[in-house]
């Protein structure tokens, strides 16, 4: 697909909605939209992106769409799969007249990785076809920025203040795209608004397949990150450019990096850019960008080794 296909593709989320400027959530809806070709039911989680793209008695959305409670996006989805699996063979939809209909679930890490893990791991062992769509904005921005499990360690959130007792997050952050992995659906992918080639062709990839497919879509927050608005393409390319967001895909089992810098940047650059991390540009907290480090060489060779090891 190449990009003037995608701007004439229909706008399926209009603007006019209440994201803030610069923020990578709506991006990262109308990248993978707009890449699909098909009729789309959307089921939103709870968070930013539910709250601000349908402020009664408006929405942005030109598609149907469905609100769903943190717990249950997931679930919800596979019921709407599900109904519309019966409808066909009872004959009262008509894929010949209607396209094949198909069902993306859009929540953020909060709604991910914490609250709705039970409801997408249940979905994605029964098998139901839709694509779950992860928009990471790596914190619970919509209530204010408290940290998830996608909060990257040293991040400050109001439920991580750095001060003398602590220096933002200490703890790693938990690796979802590795645990969808795990459950060995048909497709897995990460991805990151910047590279809109990169999302358009995974979230065709996700729809072609006959199961459960998934993506982790990095999507910055100018105002929680702390960095001004329109640096928000560049912040998603220096999160992928430092090895801190691999764009990598597991398509039936098999690993691939989708891109790799030929030489990458040191973390302190992505560190540098987030009024988040200040505190860590303090020489008294060099350690913990030297950890930070570490960790990230150490999971992108993990990530190198899986490639090699699921490609013989
Ligand atoms: C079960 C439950 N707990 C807490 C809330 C309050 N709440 C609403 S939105 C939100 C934050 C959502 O975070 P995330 O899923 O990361 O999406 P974001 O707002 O960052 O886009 C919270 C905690 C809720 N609605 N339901």
């Amino acid at each position: 697909m190449n990009i003037y296909e995608l701007a004439k593709a229909p706008e399926r989320l209009t603007g006019g909605h209440r994201l803030c400027a610069g923020c990578g959530a709506p991006i990262a809806v109308r990248e993978i939209l707009s890449a699909i070709k098909e009729p789309v039911i959307a089921v939103n989680a709870t968070g930013c992106l539910e709250v601000s793209t349908t402020v009664y008695p408006y929405s942005a959305w030109k598609i149907p769409w469905i609100h769903s409670a943190f717990a249950n996006a997931a679930a919800t989805a596979s019921g709407i799969a599900e109904a519309y699996n019966v409808l066909r063979k009872k004959g009262k939809i008509n894929p010949e007249h209607s396209g094949e209909i198909k069902f993306v679930v859009f929540a953020g890490d909060g709604g991910t990785y914490d609250i709705g893990i039970q409801s997408l791991s249940g979905a994605l062992e029964r098998g139901h076809k839709f694509l779950y769509v992860c928009y990471n904005n790596e914190a619970y921005q919509n209530t204010g920025n408290q940290r998830s499990s996608a909060t990257p360690t040293g991040a400050a959130t109001t439920t991580t203040p750095p001060g003398k007792i602590s220096s933002g997050k200490t703890q790693k952050r938990k690796n979802l795209t590795e645990i969808v992995a795990a459950h060995e659906i048909p497709y897995v992918a990460q991805t990151s608004i910047h590279l809109w080639a990169d999302v358009a062709s995974k979230a065709q990839k996700a729809m072609a397949v006959d199961g459960p497919s998934f993506i982790n879509i990095l999507s910055p927050c100018q105002l929680f990150w702390n960095y001004s608005p329109e640096k928000t393409i560049k912040i998603a390319r220096l999160a992928v450019e430092t090895n801190l967001w691999p764009l990598y895909e597991v398509e039936n089992g098999k690993y691939k990096i989708n891109y790799s810098p030929s030489s990458p940047l040191p973390v302190i650059e992505w560190i540098k850019s987030q009024g988040r991390f200040k505190h860590l540009l303090a020489p008294e907290n060099q350690a913990i960008v030297q950890k930070i480090q570490e960790e990230v060489d150490k999971e992108w060779q993990k990530l190198k080794d899986k490639v090699e090891m699921t490609n013989k």
